[in-house]
């Protein structure tokens, strides 16, 4: 089956931050979690270049915004490998056939007779490149993202019949009550929807870093109508040679952060209702991850560097974490000292520690060969359909429940090492056969674990299911087998090591 899985293309008027890694970091956990699981995916990820916010960075930085794109598209298409994303391709919208792609799709919403000549007055954030209205006003006419004054805008130019599109969606909503989740998310974007929707404008005038009106050279087309068209156009040229928009479209799951979520739970079905294409079949928001209490982004300046976290931890310990510690859909805070805890406390000494002795014990007493025998009872029934399990909570777009459902089996493991106590049973050696049962139950939860956990650290997982002498990462294999046919293994060395 084709799933399609996107992330926001991120604004390059500064460079990438750990909010970005998150959100692209819970895209590739479902990419590589449907890949296990045999699945045709497609994972698209990239950069929004054009528009006022990257026009102005640019400017203060002395720079074109054209070399401002360059410099910082660069940095977020490095951070990919980095941060382990298996992104299936990395759109720029600066390239000229996303370009392209977005006249061709504009001037069918055009025709379709849902664009008109208007003028527009009302309070403009230039950070969020959005016109707010009523609840998004803060105090004295503030933005409430960015704490920065709107502008009071007016200007002539073109606008999207947004208000045509209120049944449709209010219809959509009701047909798919999945259409976006969490729930909150859903109700937010309905009553935006209900408290009524007004035309919006779909180009500015004066502004040249865009991409231009095909039927009016003078004017751009307003950046989220660009940013939005992203996750189509993409499909037209990510492989060359073959439009794979048949393939792919509608996407499958659709990751935002709440702060975009009307661009894309109202904006985006109307523009491609209006442009005659199908709706995305599900939109997904996490909330914000924290630092002292804010919300971490540019403007605030209050970032933690995903870069230095990977250098010191690896880029494993940073999926783990961001996705182990914020409930993913609702807002956390994340810090150095949470980092460190979760790294000593699960990482080192739950997965890791229990990784190194398993794989140490069946070195030293049965030279690395694993007994094909039947596994302890009790074991098998703990876990049980941990392969179901996991499978249908990341269907449901749930990485921190799908992660405590393994967390609970690695506790259980390093639980059954102590009530077993194979270092007992290996001195009496009446009690071999108990201790092949032991060893062997233990390797084999230890790679179904690994397996689950393929898709949040797949270097790690890789290393250890290398050393366990069973590569196999295809989603089966995280089911516990209640007996062994017998594996071999090799000593590994320390997995998270303590810095
Ligand atoms: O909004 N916590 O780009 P952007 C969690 N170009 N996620 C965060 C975050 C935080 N503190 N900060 C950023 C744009 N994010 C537009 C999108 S899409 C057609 C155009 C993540 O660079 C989160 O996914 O401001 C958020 O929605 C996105 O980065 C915003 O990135």
């Amino acid at each position: 089956m084709p799933y399609y899985v996107t992330t926001p293309i991120y604004y390059v008027n500064a460079q990438p931050h750990l909010g970005h890694a998150y959100t692209t970091i819970a895209a590739d956990v479902l990419a590589r979690h449907m890949r296990q699981r045999g699945e045709d995916v497609f994972f698209l990820t990239g950069t929004d270049e054009h528009g006022e916010p990257v026009a102005l960075a640019a400017e203060a930085a002395g720079v074109t915004p054209r070399e401002l794109a360059d410099r910082n598209s660069a940095r977020f298409e490095a951070l990919m490998p980095q941060i382990e994303s298996s992104n299936d391709y990395f759109i720029r919208t600066s390239d000229p056939r996303h370009v392209e792609a977005v006249q061709e799709i504009m001037q069918r919403v055009h025709d379709a007779g849902y664009i008109y000549k208007g003028s527009y007055e009302g309070l403009y954030c230039p950070s969020c490149a959005d016109f707010k209205t009523g609840q998004e006003v803060g105090p004295g006419d503030t933005c409430p993202v960015h704490g920065i004054d709107l502008i009071h805008e007016k200007e002539e130019n073109w606008f999207f019949k947004l208000s045509a599109f209120q049944e449709p969606l209010e219809k959509l909503f009701a047909d798919n009550p999945d259409f976006v989740r969490p729930p909150e998310r859903r109700n937010e974007a309905l009553s935006f929807i209900r408290s009524g929707l007004r035309d919006i404008s779909c180009s500015r005038a004066g502004l040249s870093w865009g991409v231009e009106v095909p039927w009016d050279p003078e004017q751009v087309f307003y950046v989220w109508f660009d940013a939005l068209l992203n996750y189509v156009t993409a499909l037209r040229f990510a492989r060359e040679g073959e439009d794979l928009t048949d393939r792919y479209w509608p996407a499958n799951v659709q990751l935002v952060g709440k702060d975009i979520l009307k661009f894309h739970a109202v904006f985006w079905p109307a523009i491609l209702m209006a442009a005659g294409l199908e709706v995305e079949r599900s939109l997904v928001v996490h909330g914000y991850l924290l630092m002292d209490g804010e919300k971490m982004s540019k403007s605030l300046g209050n970032v933690l560097d995903p870069f230095e976290v990977i250098e010191r931890f690896g880029a494993d310990a940073l999926r783990f974490y961001l996705l182990r510690e914020v409930q993913f859909g609702a807002d956390g805070s994340v810090g150095t000292a949470g980092f460190e805890s979760r790294y000593n406390s699960e990482l080192a000494n739950d997965y890791g520690n229990l990784a190194s002795r398993t794989i140490a014990m069946i070195g030293r007493w049965r030279d690395g060969t694993v007994a094909a025998v039947d596994h302890d009872p009790e074991l098998v029934k703990d876990f049980e359909g941990i392969d179901v399990q996991v499978a249908e909570l990341l269907d449901r777009v749930e990485p921190t429940q799908a992660l405590e459902a393994i967390w609970v089996r690695v506790r259980r493991l390093n639980r059954f090492v102590e009530e077993q106590a194979p270092w007992q049973i290996a001195k009496e050696p009446e009690r071999s056969a108990e201790l092949d049962v032991v060893l062997a139950s233990l390797a084999e939860g230890l790679r179904s674990v690994t397996v689950a956990l393929h898709s949040f650290m797949p270097d790690s997982t890789t290393k250890v299911l290398a050393k366990l002498g069973t590569p196999d990462t295809d989603w089966q294999a995280a089911a516990y087998k209640p007996s062994g046919d017998g594996m071999q293994v090799t000593p590994i060395e320390p997995l998270f090591p303590k810095p």
